[in-house]
């Protein structure tokens, strides 16, 4: 009785497996997330994911890459341990790295035909051009492939008449015509076939992209046990010595790292301060005072009463504590650092006011963005304007 469960129990899965290997006729697009940390990650994941649907070939979702203080080899991360499948496949074909790599690559991808793909040759690690996107070269290049035992037999260079715009002069088209699936049933990019910041187009493909379940209740424990009750608002604080470094290249850049969102693609809506990507202390506090306020003028009986912050080095939390106490409001962080539940507290918040500069941000203003949440950003539109625009009411010592 016992053993035939087991039978049954077994052909069930093993069912569904071969449902769920069926190969794609129409082919596969892998790719290294080689560049950036999580935010620029995910900016090159959703242009990963418009390249792959515009092609009709199934999208590969590659882990996560991740770097840890004192180790020299990034560490991959599966992608479902942050995100759901499931969610991703509503708006297109995809199969983790995990599960291609074991059930489909074997017939699909031998060793011998592993190429990969590259717009032009790529310096390998000993400086020298030699005819090869040296795929494998450098830090996360190499330990990224090795996780899967990924070495490459050739280099294919697709430049310069292809690029990984598909929403403009009949792209997809052309890359079929120069690759088709059956001859080629996997394009293996050695970074991502995508442009950062993301491109207009693929911003709204951000609804796809749903929480883990475990990250969802990390989330979720955190507003339940640690927050009072009653509307919150999170904050972006970037800060730390890379972004403050970062910020130095403002006084000659017209857009920087994910201004566009806010400074629009061609800087129609505005130019690029310093204060937008290294907000004072002062301008923190007016900004957040005033959106109290002003949420409390938009939605009567459901104030503001706390304040989560999240950030990468200073969280302020003693300053902003002090400043708000006479508003009946407080302060509050993760007790560990957790830059995923940090985003998904942020991505639930009532308002949520980040940095347009960063592509960390980005990603809550998108999430936001496709739920319908209101968000804003450090000192854009400029103070003067703002102030006058929105804060007719306030008195001089809230301001
Ligand atoms: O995500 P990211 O590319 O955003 O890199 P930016 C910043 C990383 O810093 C995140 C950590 O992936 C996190 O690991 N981090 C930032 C945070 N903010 C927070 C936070 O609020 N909470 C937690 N827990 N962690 C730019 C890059 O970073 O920084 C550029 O785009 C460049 O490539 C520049 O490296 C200096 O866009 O903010």
């Amino acid at each position: 009785m016992q053993f035939t469960l087991i039978l049954i129990v077994f052909g069930l899965v093993f069912m569904r497996n071969v449902r769920t290997i069926s190969v794609d006729e129409h082919g596969y697009i892998l790719y290294c997330p080689c560049m950036g940390r999580f935010g620029n990650q995910a900016d090159h994941f959703l242009g990963a994911l418009g390249f792959a649907h515009g092609l009709n070939r199934t999208l590969v979702l590659p882990p996560w890459v991740e770097y840890r203080k004192g180790e020299a080899k990034s560490i991959q991360v599966p992608f479902d341990q942050y995100f759901q499948v499931a969610a991703l496949s509503e708006y297109h074909k995809v199969i983790t790295m995990e599960n291609f790599m074991t059930q489909l690559a074997p017939a699909l991808w031998p060793p011998a035909e592993r190429v990969s793909f590259c717009y032009t040759e790529r310096m390998g690690l000993d400086g020298r051009v030699n005819g090869s996107c040296n795929a494998k070269s450098g830090n996360p290049f190499g330990p990224f492939w090795d996780t899967f035992s990924v070495d490459f037999a050739k280099s294919e260079f697709f430049g310069p008449k292809l690029n990984y715009d598909v929403y403009h002069h009949d792209m997809a088209s052309k890359w079929t015509e120069k690759y088709p699936a059956d001859k080629w049933p996997v394009i293996a990019f050695t970074g991502a076939p995508a442009s950062f910041p993301i491109q207009r187009e693929n911003r709204e493909l951000h609804q796809y992209l749903r929480w883990s379940v475990k990250i969802e209740n990390a989330a979720r424990d955190f507003i339940r046990s640690s927050l009072p009750k009653g509307a919150f608002m999170g904050i972006h604080l970037r800060n730390g010595l890379d972004w403050v470094r970062a910020c130095d290249h403002v006084k000659e850049s017209a857009n920087l790292f994910s201004s566009p969102q806010c400074l629009g693609y061609r800087n129609e809506k505005g130019s690029l301060t310093l204060d937008m990507c290294l907000p004072s202390k002062d301008i923190i506090i007016r900004q957040i005072k005033r959106q109290i306020k002003n949420h409390k003028e938009a939605y009567k009986n459901n104030d503001i009463k706390s304040i989560f912050v999240a950030s990468d080095s200073n969280h302020m939390i003693h300053d902003l504590n002090e400043a708000l106490k006479r508003m009946n409001v407080t302060v509050v962080k993760l007790s560990e650092n957790n830059p995923h539940v940090d985003l998904a507290i942020l991505g639930m918040s009532n308002h949520f006011i980040g940095n347009c500069v960063s592509s960390y941000s980005a990603f809550v203003k998108r999430e936001r963005d496709a739920k319908g949440f209101p968000s804003s950003f450090w000192a854009f539109p400029a103070e003067k304007h703002s102030l006058k625009a929105t804060n007719a009411g306030l008195t001089h010592e809230e301001l």
